[in-house]
């Protein structure tokens, strides 16, 4: 074990929370402050969080992390995982996606605990988080929510076909698919029951490059029969219809790829990561709430107005699909490429708007 408990008795009756964050260009940080605050804000239960990082963490970083924990009286340790990352699944096995969803796989070797929690950086704990932590997992390797949404995205991608052959083969079930971005992990159980690592290095070893979802993929492949399904208020990812009033008592989980620091498109909800970011030391004052949320959506593609460069790139990506015969796939790009007029026209109508009542106020 690489953790040492050493505050003992005391320590135990903490809720234990592992996160886990690869920063390779120092902006993923503060959504970890985000997760951190918005936990610590919702509970009045001692917390201690365990993060697992890699070398990419810089020392900035570090100390605003570790004043998140105390500007809410809690606790957090910060654990470099950079030398053992490769005892879990060799660089050249894994797949795009980012090197911290590996991390996740150390945790059952880490810690001497009985559980943990474990959560993705893309979620906003909008709940008490005891109420995960007591739920009781005695029978089961881990608690976790159905995810009825990794089948519908593939649905329309190119793989969909192949994928199907491939989760058949391997054994992984569609209709039992947990998500794996909120897990609570009997730890004891799986080192009980389970070797662990060497389950996961079968796993990549074999099937490393023709999974779409990584680690989590792996975990239903592993825990399939092994799963406590809890309640999906521990991990919302539909936000259809949601009210003002009707956001809290959730974890909600932010999946696909508009997070809210990219784009707003989930009202009520994206507006929590700024309320949480501003009760944490990212945010020192309302300026610099502004300015970050100002630089993030300026970045972003969605908030842009269109250039013929868009264009030229999406033509691109016409012309690639039609050379590799991605024929699923064409009439998504080709749907993407008229929204972009779509939403030129509209852009530019909405500031030629402002610009009027600019000049003529009413
Ligand atoms: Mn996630």
């Amino acid at each position: 074990m690489l953790y040492r408990e050493d505050a003992g008795a005391i320590n135990n009756e903490k809720i234990k929370v592992a996160l886990a964050i690869c920063d390779s260009n120092g902006a993923y940080a503060r959504h970890v402050s985000v997760v951190m605050a918005s936990i610590f804000a919702n509970t009045r239960s001692k917390v201690c969080v365990y993060l697992l990082h890699d070398d990419t963490l810089t020392d900035s970083n570090k100390i605003k992390l570790l004043k998140t924990a105390e500007c809410f009286e809690q606790s957090v340790e910060l654990i470099n995982v950079q030398d053992r990352i490769g005892d879990c699944v060799p660089e050249d096995k894994r797949m795009s996606a980012g090197r911290a969803t590996y991390f996740r796989l150390l945790i059952p070797s880490l810690f001497p605990f009985d559980k943990i929690i474990y959560l993705d950086c893309d979620v906003i704990v909008n709940m008490d988080i005891a109420e995960l932590w007591h739920i009781s997992i005695d029978d089961y390797a881990l608690a976790a929510v159905l995810d009825s949404f990794a089948f519908a995205d593939l649905k329309g991608s190119k793989d969909f076909l192949r994928l199907n052959v491939v989760y058949k083969l391997i054994g992984i079930q569609k209709n039992c698919y947990f998500n794996a971005g909120v897990l609570l992990l009997n730890l004891r159980k799986i080192n009980r029951d389970y070797c662990f690592l060497s389950a996961v290095k079968d796993f990549f070893e074999r099937y490393g490059k023709i999974i779409p979802f990584a680690d989590q993929d792996f975990l239903n492949y592993v825990f399939y029969n092994d799963c406590l399904f809890i309640d999906d208020k521990f991990c919302r990812m539909d936000f259809s219809g949601i009210e003002a009033d009707d956001v809290y008592g959730y974890i909600l989980h932010l999946i696909c790829d508009d997070k809210p620091w990219s784009s707003y498109t989930r009202p009520y909800v994206d507006n929590l990561y700024w309320e949480y970011l501003a009760k944490t030391p990212f945010c020192e004052n309302n300026k610099t709430l502004i300015r970050t949320l100002l630089d993030d959506i300026c970045r972003d593609e969605f908030y842009h107005l269109h250039s013929s460069d868009c264009k030229t790139q999406y033509k691109k990506k016409i012309w690639t699909n039609l050379k590799n015969a991605h024929l699923l796939s064409f009439p998504k790009v080709l749907w993407n490429c008229m929204q972009i007029k779509y939403k030129e026209i509209n852009q530019t109508n909405l500031l030629e708007k402002r610009y009027e009542n600019h000049r003529n106020p009413s």
